[in-house]
């Protein structure tokens, strides 16, 4: 087609479209045609496609020939077409009417998106002065897109180094990242994945804390057919991890012969943004060691503690430990980190030699593009400006998060005070006509459908308690938390 398109346009000017579809038919022969000779000349190797068939027969009998049925697909696909949880039905009604403030004032507002567009100013404006030098290379460096750089399916070496001493930046300590032991994956979703696949058998399970992030099942249970086992958080513990309910839900499985192979959990949480002290990650590690099971911590939220509380990574923990590493596998998202969402780049971090090799082949099902890693390496390589992004992030953050939550409180809602994440955990209970799942999603229809604002109800996070809801705040603009106040107050007067 490459060549095809051109020679029309150039040959219809003034031999019309007879030779403008004759001349590319002709080179496309005798292109063919010395494809062909070529190959007859050269001995049979393996690297020559097959020889030709001979062309089947294709009269099919009368019988065949009339029926209708279509062919079945599989059972598994049939599990996940009926998948239509409140969080996708949000998310499809905002990709069809989503709202701005200029151009679709009455659009739906996106609440129900933990991506972080909040410094995309300072991103673009760096993008446009650096971004083609980036992926091209300088003048003196060829300046020119390298095609035969072909992305190795785990992450350029070059791009581990900058990742590494990208992230004991973003821990603010001086915990050490060896290069080798990591992979990167298109985003966090097929890091968890392929996580699940690594030590994980069909029908095995790992332990969830709930409330957990949304998106979290079909990342553990789609493709690798692992189940997840939920182990509730609870209000009146303000939402902390409880190492008693853990034990009790894996007591609970081995009774239903159900093998635990580890627990997942989210630090900060998702949605309620509490982080984990330094001594829960402990505890978590014993209860872990006692049940010889996995720990996945999943801490794509890392860089976003936006109070002046400690984040301690499983990453710092586990550097103190000279045995027993090959347990823990951390996941970062670089995407969210950068506050690059569509940047897609997620991070498998482990000791396990292991769960690394196994990781590095699975990730050719989610390779990061080589210009997007040539960018990232730029841009994080530009340690004055990265530095700036940080700290104006965690500003904007803290700022939006505070400006939310008093909103809301001037509606008589509650938020949990988060100290991470993109997310305000939203208590609605009191809002609801019936407290149950039901009435929580009447609420949330309502909430939807006519005040227009999509935020995730807890029961889409497996949360147990109903009334309960996610509002990502990291999406908005300082002026749409007013709109989205007036909107929620409005259909509270229209009700009450
Ligand atoms: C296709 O699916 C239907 C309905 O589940 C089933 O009855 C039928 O046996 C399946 N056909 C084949 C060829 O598997
Ligand atoms: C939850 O954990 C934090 C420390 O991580 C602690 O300060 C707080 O008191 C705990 N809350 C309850 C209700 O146990
Ligand atoms: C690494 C790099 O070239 N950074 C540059 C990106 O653009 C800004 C603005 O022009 C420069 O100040 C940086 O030096």
């Amino acid at each position: 087609m490459k060549i095809i398109v051109p020679l029309q346009g150039v040959v219809q000017g003034t031999g019309g479209l007879f030779w403008g579809s004759v001349i590319p038919c002709a080179l496309f022969y005798f292109l063919q045609l010395y494809f062909k000779t070529r190959n007859r000349q050269s001995p049979p190797s393996n690297n020559l496609p097959p020889p030709e068939l001979p062309a089947l027969s294709r009269t099919l009998s009368p019988r065949i020939r009339g029926s209708t049925a279509s062919a079945n697909i599989s059972g598994r696909v049939n599990s996940i077409i009926t998948t239509n949880s409140p969080y996708y039905v949000g998310l499809n009604k905002v990709a069809d009417n989503p709202y701005h403030r200029i151009h679709n004032p009455d659009g739906v507002i996106q609440l129900g998106l933990a991506q972080n567009t909040l410094c995309v100013d300072l991103i673009e404006e760096w993008i446009r002065h650096n971004g083609s030098a980036a992926i091209l290379g300088t003048p003196s460096n060829c300046g020119c897109l390298s095609i035969t750089d072909l992305a190795t399916y785990h992450g350029f070496m070059d791009f581990k180094v900058v990742v590494a001493g990208f992230m004991s930046q973003v821990l603010e300590k001086p915990v050490f990242f060896n290069p080798s032991h990591m992979v990167l994956t298109a985003g966090a979703i097929p890091a968890i994945e392929i996580l699940s696949f690594c030590l994980a058998d069909n029908g095995n399970a790992f332990l969830v804390p709930t409330p957990h992030s949304p998106g979290f099942d079909e990342a553990v249970k789609w493709r690798s057919g692992v189940d997840i086992v939920y182990v509730s958080c609870r209000s009146a513990d303000d939402f902390n991890i409880s190492i008693t309910a853990l034990d009790q839900a894996f007591n609970q499985a081995k009774k239903r012969s159900q093998k635990v192979r580890g627990v997942i959990i989210s630090n900060p949480s998702n949605p309620a943004g509490k982080l984990l002290n330094r001594e829960t990650l402990l505890d978590l590690l014993d209860f872990a060691r006692e049940k010889n099971i996995h720990i996945i911590s999943n801490e794509i939220f890392g860089g976003s503690a936006y109070r002046n509380e400690e984040f301690v990574s499983m990453a710092e923990i586990m550097e103190a430990e000279d045995h027993d590493r090959g347990r823990v596998h951390i996941v970062f998202d670089l995407a969210n980190e950068l506050y690059v969402p569509s940047f897609n780049v997620g991070v498998i971090y482990s000791h396990n030699e292991n769960v690394v090799d196994a990781s590095k082949k699975m990730a050719q099902f989610s390779t990061v593009s080589a210009p997007t890693q040539q960018l990232l390496i730029t841009m994080i390589s530009d340690t004055r400006f990265i530095q700036e992004l940080i700290k104006t992030n965690k500003l904007r953050l803290q700022k939006m998060y505070n400006a939310l939550v008093e909103g809301l409180e001037h509606l008589g809602i509650e938020c949990t005070r988060s100290s991470g994440g993109f997310c305000c955990w939203a208590d609605m209970s009191r809002f609801i006509r019936s407290y149950s799942e039901k009435g929580e999603l009447e609420l949330w229809d309502r909430l939807l459908n006519v005040a227009k604002i999509n935020v995730t109800p807890g029961s889409s996070c497996h949360c147990i308690e109903p009334g309960w809801f996610r509002f990502c705040f990291t999406t908005l603009s300082e002026n749409d938390i007013p709109v989205v106040v007036e909107r929620i107050g409005r259909i509270f007067k229209t009700t009450s």
